[in-house]
């Protein structure tokens, strides 16, 4: 049934079709050539053709019995599939005729055919001047941009930084380094992000935690943090840094009488102060203080290895 309650969800929407829009759209300030515009209209009459077989496939379920339920729910799977694939065909049609669209994270890149890992440019506010280098790792069907990576490195990375650089990004993303909460705004405004983290520890233990929902506001707002469901075998430690404002040294933004970040010599969205230190120092000793936490999983552990990644849900 959970089939139908998405297409249920989704076919208003479309109805509108803000995906044509949004394709369309990203070319600034410039009308798309008239065999775009045929290539989309008659896409866009595509999909509508499969919502509106979808619709009717919904619409015989409710007369269907029991025994002819499974055979239904395969044809709407496939007429989803023929929903995606007509989407994509739009896009490759776009990029064929040389009207690129930017890539705003590394889920794009992947639609337009990039597949391998690697470190490709972005604009995650959709403008070409403002590129970003981020990493991305593939996977099939999905492109995840790495927003933090933190583990053991010839040219290891200080996270002792400014609220500049915290804004900006820093590092090199081959190695360790922070996207920067500026991306990060734009990139989970645009839909809501999936946030996967991966940890290690140092005698090669690992586990994972995702959130549903990363959003991150904007940077009057200082970057508060918005995350929902947890999901995961390292246990829950983001629910409590939940709604924070971002905070570095040179800008307190916590709800201590003191200052987390130059404490724990990081920048996190602390509040008073952490039950995860992911950008603290990388050390084999023993600190809840300074070091890479994950409470919930290791306590005072320190950790070998963290990283963040964000997809969209
Ligand atoms: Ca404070």
């Amino acid at each position: 049934m959970i089939y139908f309650v998405i297409i249920i969800l989704l076919a208003p929407q479309f109805g509108a079709f803000p995906i044509c829009d949004n394709l369309v759209h990203k070319v600034p300030g410039r009308a798309p050539p008239r065999r775009v515009k045929r290539i989309v209209e008659d896409s866009t009459t595509k999909v509508l053709t499969t919502l509106q077989d979808v619709k009717d496939i919904v619409l015989q379920e409710i007369k269907q019995t029991d025994k002819e339920r499974d055979s239904v729910v395969e044809n709407v799977k496939e007429s989803i599939d023929h929903l995606r694939q007509t989407i994509d065909s739009i896009a490759h049609a776009l990029d064929n005729l040389g009207i690129q669209r930017l890539p705003q994270d590394c889920q794009d890149l992947h639609h337009s055919g990039r597949y391998e890992d690697g470190v490709y440019t972005i604009f995650p506010n959709n403008n070409e001047n403002d590129p970003v280098r981020a990493r991305c790792d593939m996977e099939p069907g999905r492109g995840w941009t790495v927003m933090l990576d933190r583990h053991p490195h010839k040219d290891q990375v200080h996270f002792n930084r400014k609220w500049n650089n915290y804004r900006d990004g820093f590092g090199n993303p081959k190695g360790e380094h922070w996207l920067g909460l500026e991306s990060l705004h734009w990139i989970t405004q645009r839909s809501p992000q999936l946030l996967r983290i991966d940890l290690e520890d140092w005698d090669g233990n690992q586990a994972w935690a995702e959130y549903k929902g990363l959003w991150i506001e904007t940077e009057t707002s200082k970057y508060a943090l918005h995350i929902g469901d947890y999901d995961g075998n390292a246990g829950d430690c983001l629910q409590y840094h939940n709604g924070q404002s971002f905070s570095t040294y040179d800008q307190d933004n916590d709800d201590w009488e003191d200052n987390c970040a130059s404490s724990r010599k990081g920048g996190f969205w602390y509040k008073s102060c952490h039950y995860t230190n992911p950008t603290g120092v990388l050390t084999t000793k023993k600190d809840y203080t300074l070091g890479m936490i994950w409470f919930r999983w290791k306590s005072n552990i320190t950790l070998k290895k963290i990283l963040f990644k964000i997809r969209p849900e």
